[in-house]
């Protein structure tokens, strides 16, 4: 008898748990290309591109260290569709003894793979085993315990925990550096003069040539732009992208880690978030890269520890928040967001340079760096109310690196406060003076940005203050906002009534297609 070990599409590492104690001679390994995986959402197209063509590579990568593997591809013939149908087929055509599998990262996922688990045990007598994903070094049992000493859940006391943990960045029991955030140090405008290096470029090869036929074929209605595709799509190609970042990039990821400039999408960021995701990269070997490139003085240590706190805090602390809240997270609505996603999030056709720059950008490459996504695209969403279902199916769809695992709580918590706080200490809202302050996008925008109402105003201006005025009751006990508040009360009638009405009009027109 065999056990068949089904390897989903973010699992293309090779120390996948599901692969432990694996039987060559044996054993059969099962990967599939899966209708319902790409169209639950309609994905962007280099997303299923990227990924197939990395679940092509692993699959032919294991094949060739003799792995028995029996690979489906979307438009196999006699592809059943679905995880379900796949592994049913190949207990019909396989003497199987059992079925391993390692936990999937999305919960939709595991409640398919627990009911076929049902349904193996009691109708055919095989016991489908789901094992932890040890990829991540956080188990989810781990937070759950952390969690559990806490009133509030703030990512900065997991983190410190996390660094002390793993020994990462610390001089014995302190801090390297003398402190354990260097952020304050993050916010450096743009300059139009930076030197940003161009971003890893993969040349396109026949088996990404073939996926991107078959994507062109059967997603042709999906968002997004094809071309220019130049993803790693291998673990070797991967670990390339990874030392460009290193070299090139890294020194700079402190200083302007939350700069945007026109047509610049890359900056100084590391676009390793497609290769962690789907298991190409291990979070440890980008996090000890790092921390060996400051302790050979390549790079300092605000950048360095900006960037590690990204992948151990951040990265680990919101895949704890999700496994630890679903179902239920994926239901809130704390601020009664009730307006549809705009249509520009999809075109990208709006007079506000900021949200089109984004779009365009998002549309091209499947890809945004952190705050495009928080302060322009997510901003938007919180100011104009728009409701969590939408802007996380939007969020899950339009990025190569999207799972929900991760997507959910950047969007219903960090983005939309839909969680009511639970994540983030306050909604991240903000006027115009911010994507100002940290952008040239204001430049050339048909908006004023120093305007605050009026026809030619910046809407983020007003819509800023009407969201404080319109969510009052939530929001007003919130310690962190009692001078924005304070600021408000001070405005004349007149001002609030002018704030009010032109929030109204311009929300209108988003419906009309008009801004
Ligand atoms: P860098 O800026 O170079 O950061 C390094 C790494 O840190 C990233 O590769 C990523 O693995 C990790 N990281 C950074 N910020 C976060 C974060 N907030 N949460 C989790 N990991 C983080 N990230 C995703 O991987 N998938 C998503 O679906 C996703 N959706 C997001 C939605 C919204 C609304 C926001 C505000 C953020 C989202 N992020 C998501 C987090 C972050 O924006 C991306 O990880 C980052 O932009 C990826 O680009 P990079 O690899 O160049 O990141
Ligand atoms: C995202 C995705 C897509 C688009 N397609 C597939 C697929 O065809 N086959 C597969 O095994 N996995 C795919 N995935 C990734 C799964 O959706 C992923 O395993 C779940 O989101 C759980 O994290
Ligand atoms: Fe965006 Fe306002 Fe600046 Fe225009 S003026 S780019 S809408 S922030």
């Amino acid at each position: 008898m065999s056990v068949l070990r089904l390897i989903l599409g973010d699992q293309l590492s090779p120390s996948i748990s599901s692969l432990k104690d694996c039987n060559k001679k044996n054993d059969i390994i099962l990967m599939c290309e899966i209708h319902n995986e790409t169209t639950y959402v309609k994905h962007h197209k280099k997303k299923i591109i990227f990924l197939f063509s990395a679940m092509r590579h692993f699959s032919d990568e294991l094949a060739q260290k003799n792995y028995h593997i029996e690979y489906i591809k979307l438009d196999d013939t006699d592809n059943t569709g679905s995880f379900t149908g796949e592994v049913k087929k190949a207990t019909k055509n396989h003497a199987i003894g059992k079925i391993v599998v390692t936990e999937p990262g999305e919960y939709r996922v595991l409640q398919e793979l627990k009911a076929l688990g049902e349904y193996t045990k009691n109708i055919l007598d095989i016991d489908l085993e789901i094992r932890p994903d040890t990829r991540f070094l956080c188990s989810t049992k781990q937070f759950f315990r952390w969690s559990k000493q806490r009133k509030q859940l703030r990512m900065e006391y997991f983190y410190r925990f996390m660094r002390e943990q793993q020994g990462i960045l610390m001089n014995g029991p302190q801090p390297c550096g003398g402190q354990w955030n260097y952020d304050s140090e993050n916010r450096k405008p743009p300059k139009n003069t930076l030197d940003i290096p161009a971003p890893y470029v993969n040349p396109i090869d026949p088996v990404t040539r073939e996926v991107m036929m078959l994507v062109a074929h059967h997603c042709a209605d999906h968002f997004g732009e094809v071309l220019p595709f130049h993803f790693a799509v291998t673990r070797k190609q991967a670990l390339e992208a990874l030392e460009s970042f290193i070299t090139q990039r890294l020194k700079n990821f402190g200083d302007y880690q939350d700069a945007m400039l026109e047509n610049e999408p890359w900056m100084y960021h590391s676009h390793l978030s497609f290769y962690l995701n789907c298991g190409l990269l291990l979070p440890l070997e980008c996090i000890q890269r790092a921390e060996e490139a400051y302790r050979t003085q390549q790079a300092p240590l605000n950048a360095v520890e900006g960037f590690i706190r990204q992948i151990l805090g951040w990265r680990e602390y919101v895949r704890g928040i999700y496994w630890l809240n679903m179902p239920t997270y994926a239901q809130h609505n704390f601020l009664n967001a009730t307006r549809s996603l705009p249509w520009f999030y999809w075109t990208g056709n709006t007079k506000m340079n900021c949200i089109r720059q984004c779009v365009t950008e998002t549309k091209k490459h499947a890809y945004a760096h952190h705050i495009q996504r928080l302060m322009v695209l997510g901003n938007f969403a919180l100011l104009a109310g728009v409701r969590p279902n939408e802007v996380n199916e939007w969020y899950l769809i339009v990025y190569a690196d999207a799972y929900e695992w991760v997507e959910l709580p950047n969007v219903t918590g960090m983005i939309l406060f839909a969680d009511g706080g639970y994540l983030a200490s306050k909604p991240y809202a903000s006027g115009g003076s911010y994507i100002n302050k940290m952008s040239n996008y204001c430049q050339s925008c048909h908006y004023k940005i120093k305007q605050k109402t009026g026809a030619d105003a910046c809407p983020f201006n007003y819509l800023y203050w009407n969201f404080l005025a319109k969510n009052r009751d939530k929001l007003q006990h919130n310690p962190r906002l009692t001078m924005m508040y304070r600021t408000y009360d001070r405005m004349s009638d007149q001002k609030k009534a002018c704030i009010a009405e032109e929030s109204a009009i311009f929300l209108t027109r988003i419906s009309q297609k008009l801004v």
